[in-house]
């Protein structure tokens, strides 16, 4: 973004003790360009960076700013907690009121354990379903990411994909090796796995909407199939619902799917902002943890009070208001008027949407998997993002990431996007 005097200096210094001057990879703007401006403070929808430009933010720290920025009710719990002490090491109150919330949200999870992200839960959750089924093979699918837990960063999206190296070094092969990669959306694909490996099968981890290639849906009747194979052949099922879970529908994407998995894993928005991840599920396979069972997994921060009362806070409110009625409109007015000016301008976009999360391929075509996703051009979308960047509105920066909006959103700010995108695709001709 030209004239950041202050993000460049930050940077430069950054660049100095952290690798690529980044705490996590896909913040470097790698994926389209340029680098990144350091945020001094964010509320609601808008974030104002340290040279004192304010942004209409869409990435909401990568989900968990649901209800915007710096939300009053969130705000005040935290401050709360935090007066009260900040981490325990021993059960308090606010894990318990928590566990009931996601619980009384999620009725797929009979016992929830708390951890510290998302990666976190899915290790954990891997891990479980290895020790319940007594199997090592775990499948996933290309495209998807779950976090940077060894077993999983093979062929995985998000920053890895942007980056282009979906596998990354420094990952045994005796650990990639137990973990089989298919494409999404392919039932063949998918029978044939199982037809060749069904028993040693101990676990098939997905997103049920993959988010970290940009963003498609399940076909039709591919996750049943999934459910009914794996049922089939005695493997668990997780759903990976760190970003969709509590942000497409309270009770997650399995319940806008009818999916009943064995397993669920969650992370930012029950965060509201704080480090957090949880994986559940049935009580037969979480009762295998430590203390109770023969899995270990642990946390020293795990449960800790001011990151519960923050998604104690979030979830009353998204749940007390009509919130994801505003979510769905506010994204339908978005994904018209996106469409619109992208057709005006004679700009081949695919925009692809589900409530409050959504991602604009440059492409023509529908994208249903990540080879279909690996047809976007790149270049275009990042002439897009610093387009929009220039114009006040910041993107995902990269084409495999998804978009978010969330209830500080206004009209006023969608119909000033479309604009500025307007604008964008004019250049991009
Ligand atoms: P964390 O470890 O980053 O809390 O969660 C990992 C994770 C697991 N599962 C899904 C479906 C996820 O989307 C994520 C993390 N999402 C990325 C954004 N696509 C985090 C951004 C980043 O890596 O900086």
């Amino acid at each position: 973004m030209s004239g950041s005097p202050r993000s460049e200096a930050l940077f430069a210094e950054s660049l100095r003790h952290t690798p690529g001057g980044v705490n996590s990879p896909v913040r470097a703007f790698r994926g389209v360009g340029g680098q990144p401006f350091f945020v001094q403070s964010a509320r609601g929808a808008r974030i104002t960076d340290v040279d004192g430009r304010e942004l209409i933010d869409y990435v909401l720290t990568w989900g968990p700013a649901i209800l915007g920025h710096a939300h009053p009710r969130v705000i005040e719990a935290v401050k709360a907690a935090a007066d009260r002490g900040t981490s325990f090491g021993i059960p308090n109150p606010l894990e318990v009121d928590l566990a009931v919330r996601v619980k009384s949200l999620v009725p797929s999870v009979e016992k929830i354990r708390f951890c510290n992200s998302g990666t976190e839960a899915c290790m954990s959750a891997i891990r479980l379903a290895r020790g319940f089924t007594r199997r090592d093979t775990i499948v996933k699918f290309d495209g998807c990411y779950h976090g940077h837990g060894d077993s999983l960063l093979v062929k995985a999206g998000s920053g890895a994909l942007t980056l282009g190296n979906p596998d990354s070094a420094g990952v045994p092969a005796d650990f990639a090796k137990h973990t089989l990669v298919l494409p999404f959306n392919d039932p063949d694909a998918l029978r044939a796995a199982f037809a060749a490996h069904g028993n040693t099968i101990a676990t098939v981890i997905l997103e049920v909407v993959p988010a970290n290639a940009g963003l498609y849906l399940p076909r039709p009747g591919f996750l049943e199939l999934l459910r009914e194979l794996t049922r089939a052949h005695g493997s668990l099922l997780i759903a990976d619902e760190v970003m969709t879970g509590f942000r497409v529908a309270p009770g997650g994407a399995q319940s806008v799917f009818g999916l009943v998995p064995d397993l669920s894993t969650f992370g930012k928005i029950i965060g509201g902002g704080l480090p957090v991840g949880a994986f559940g599920g049935r009580a037969d396979v979480m009762d295998l943890l430590a203390p109770l069972g023969p899995v270990y997994q642990a946390g020293t921060l795990s449960g800790n009070p001011l990151a519960m009362a923050a998604g104690l806070a979030t979830l009353d409110e998204l749940v007390a208001g009509n919130a994801y009625a505003r979510l769905e409109a506010l994204g339908a007015r978005l994904q018209a008027g996106m469409e619109d000016a992208a057709r005006s301008a004679g700009i081949p976009v695919r925009f692809q949407r589900i409530g409050s999360m959504f991602c604009a391929y440059f492409v023509e075509r529908e994208v249903w998997n990540l080879a279909d996703a690996l047809h976007a051009d790149r270049a275009r979308f990042a002439r897009f993002f610093h387009g929009m960047l220039d114009r006040g509105v910041y993107l995902a920066p990269s084409q495999f990431e998804a978009g978010f909006l969330s209830t500080a959103h206004t009209e006023a700010d969608i119909d000033a996007t479309v604009r500025a995108a307007a604008e964008t695709f004019r250049t991009l001709a």
